[in-house]
């Protein structure tokens, strides 16, 4: 026994000598992707995903033994840098957008230059760049070995493809370890791919973005399998759906009107309810949602594509893809839009932006949406004064009206949408220009101990700081909006018309920011302590929660008032103001809000959110909204089944090209 616990020893103590650039490269990619998912969804003590990286690395390593020992530091090296970067760019973007990143989305950047602002506008942090170590550690490792003639003594023991045959299987043995694990749902999850943290906490890092890279192929190869099945849900669904229009007090109500969509970038809900020193941030919007129907708990519905995924869904009553995005990928889909049916009853469609038309492939997707003409920069409009990714709000918004007014001469009626852009992140153009005067300080009264007079102190609050810009930036568009309205009014043009607002998604304001923000205290110029126990922390579901953002529906003699607090989604506009103005489609997957019992918002990610309920499905757990309000097991599981059915559906529909292939089959039926 003695002599074998040597030998194992002994071979133990050599293996772990003529292994060390494997065993570097595999710790290290091991402690990277553990820190990442710490630093991030932070399941500690999921073991699943440390033995998915670990098979993975140990796989991918094993390939390094068939070079010869003098190559295999390139060759590891290679794998380092892009694990490093790998744990890079998903720190980087879970900073910004509490998800992971998708390799979709750089091919959407790489087609649309700008995309790539948006995307470099993340937000980064040192913290982002602790994955470097990696790197820094290997290349050291390999110069300490060079110097010790380690190759040449590897080189005259090692057989590489033995020692490539066996590591690889010791590879495959974790990897089969890891697959018994697996549950059905989390393999549907990972062929889906949009729970996408969900697959980080169960997959591991790597298997996540390995399998990102292939589902990111999936426009092009996806419908090439998987059609049947999905065509057969998509079937499914909709026989069974009981998609009757019903009528309610609002049926028909706006029928007629002309329609003016306002794409109120970045535009989050908690700004018209929040003021600094006594000065509301949205004053316009107030009054607008006072005046109007006034939705209080609106939620975008947006992925990857953000703003372009929010014209995708308003348009459509769909929910967009998390693979790739709609407006690049899938452009040239059938779909039912708004803009389509409104054109059936002889409205003139038309949307307006100050940014170029490249940016989401807007001058393309436009036209296959069903607008008649797309207004845009240099190309109809005079670029006087730029803030941030393009035209000022302000003046676009004071070049849009005399177009409007000459199509209302020309047109019946017309259906427009004005795409804003000044408040975009990082909202920094505003503060730049000083196109803003408004102050996020906090002042306040006090007597001077000396002179006894009363003296007002400016404690700076929240000037300066990331949220602060975004609050500026706010107001500013809202002063915008406030123009518009007054010059469409006096242009005649509100008369017969309704204006819809919508925040097209939240600001991507990190959850620090808010925790300073509700934890500041101005006497002192200071922040409560985390153990304070009046500190106001924000989970992830205050997070969520806050991202909602306003939808108003106004028009000028009030016909419509009062606020509604239903929770509803950016895919419900379609079908409820479609109520209104006598339009309604098929494939509809949102609800008309006022002829539903209990609404329900699905997110992309197969999250969801009921008046009760904010359910987390990548963790499978969820928050209950009225804690004096208990839900049922099977409360949960049926508003599960129903998103996880809604987001496939509406994949499918996107990826398969299905509304085309539908019809198709239905003409050829009832040709028959
Ligand atoms: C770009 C503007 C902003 O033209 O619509 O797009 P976003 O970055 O919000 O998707
Ligand atoms: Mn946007």
């Amino acid at each position: 026994m003695l002599n074998l616990i040597n030998k194992i020893k002994n071979n133990y103590k050599s293996y772990l000598g003529t292994n060390i650039l494997f065993l570097t490269f595999v710790i290290s990619s091991l402690i990277n992707s553990t820190l990442l998912r710490l630093t991030t969804v932070a399941n500690y003590f999921d073991i699943s995903p440390i033995i998915a990286d670990f098979g993975v690395s140990v796989l991918i390593g094993s390939f390094g033994y068939l070079f010869k020992p003098k190559n295999q530091f390139k060759y590891f090296l290679l794998w380092t840098i892009l694990f490093t970067l790998i744990c890079i760019i998903n720190s980087m973007y879970y900073t910004n957008y509490i998800s992971y990143a998708s390799i979709s989305l750089l091919a959407t950047s790489l087609q649309i230059v700008d995309v790539a602002d948006s995307v470099t506008d993340s937000v980064m942090e040192l913290t982002d760049f602790i994955y470097l170590w990696q790197i820094v550690v290997f290349i050291f490792v390999n110069i300490y070995l060079s110097k010790r003639n380690y190759y040449e003594m590897v080189s005259k023991i090692e057989v590489g493809k033995l020692r490539a045959k066996n590591t690889f299987l010791v590879g495959l043995v974790f990897i089969s370890i890891f697959i018994m694990t697996l549950t059905v749902t989390d393999l549907g999850r990972l062929g889906k791919q949009w729970n996408r943290e969900f697959i980080v906490m169960r997959f591991g890092i790597y298997v996540y973005q390995f399998n990102d890279i292939i589902s990111s192929l999936e426009p092009q190869i996806i419908p090439l399998f998987g059609y049947d099945s999905n065509y057969k849900e998509f079937r499914d669904y909709y026989d069974n759906l009981d998609n009757e229009v019903e009528t309610n007090e609002y049926t028909g109500t706006l029928e007629g009107k002309n329609v003016i969509f306002i794409h109120a970038e970045s535009i989050q809900d908690f700004t018209l309810h929040t003021s600094f020193n006594g000065e509301e941030v949205t004053p316009n919007l107030n009054k607008l949602a006072s005046e109007g129907l006034y939705f209080s708990n609106f939620y975008a519905e947006e992925s990857v594509g953000t703003s372009s995924d929010t014209e995708f869904t308003l348009s459509t009553s769909l929910l967009p893809t998390s693979n790739g995005t709609v407006f690049i990928n899938y452009w040239n889909r059938e779909y039912v839009t708004i803009q389509k049916l409104l054109k059936e009853k002889g409205y003139y469609t038309f949307s307006m932006h100050g940014n170029n038309g490249t940016f989401w492939n807007r001058n393309v997707v436009h036209e296959a949406f069903g607008y008649d003409n797309f207004f845009y920069y240099t190309k109809d409009y005079t670029i006087d004064e730029t803030i941030g990714l393009g035209l000022s709000d302000k003046s676009f918004f004071r070049q849009s009206v005399p177009i409007i007014q000459d199509i209302a001469e020309n047109h019946e009626q017309y259906m427009a949408t004005l795409i804003m852009l000044t408040n975009h992140m990082p909202f920094t153009g505003v503060v730049e220009t000083g196109a803003t005067d408004y102050d996020v300080d906090y002042k306040y009264t006090s007597v001077n101990e000396k002179t006894g007079k009363i003296e007002t102190i400016s404690a700076p609050f929240l000037e300066g700081t990331k949220l602060g810009n975004y609050i500026k930036s706010v107001h500013y568009a809202d002063e915008a909006i406030g123009q518009l309205m007054e010059d469409l009014d006096e242009a005649g043009l509100l008369d017969n018309t309704v204006i819809v607002i919508y925040g097209d998604h939240d600001a991507k304001i990190k959850s620090s920011e808010y925790e300073y923000y509700y934890n500041y205290d101005p006497y002192t110029d200071s922040v409560l302590d985390e153990d304070d126990p009046n500190y106001q922390d924000v989970d992830y579901y205050d997070y969520e929660l806050n991202r909602k953002v306003p939808l108003i529906i106004w028009t000028k003699d009030g016909l419509l008032q009062g606020e509604v607090d239903e929770v509803m989604g950016m895919i419900d506009v379609l079908p409820t103001l479609g109520n209104m103005l006598g339009i309604s489609s098929d494939y509809a997957l949102g609800h008309d809000i006022f002829s539903v019992e209990e609404n329900v918002v699905v997110f992309p990610d197969g999250n969801w959110l009921t008046n009760k309920m904010y359910y987390n499905s990548q963790k499978q757990e969820g928050k209950l909204l009225n804690n004096d309000e208990t839900v049922s097991i099977e409360y949960i599981e049926k508003y599960s089944q129903y998103a996880e059915k809604i987001v496939s559906v509406s994949n499918s529909i996107i990826i398969y090209d299905l509304i085309a292939k539908s019809e198709e089959d239905d003409a050829l039926l009832t040709s028959k």
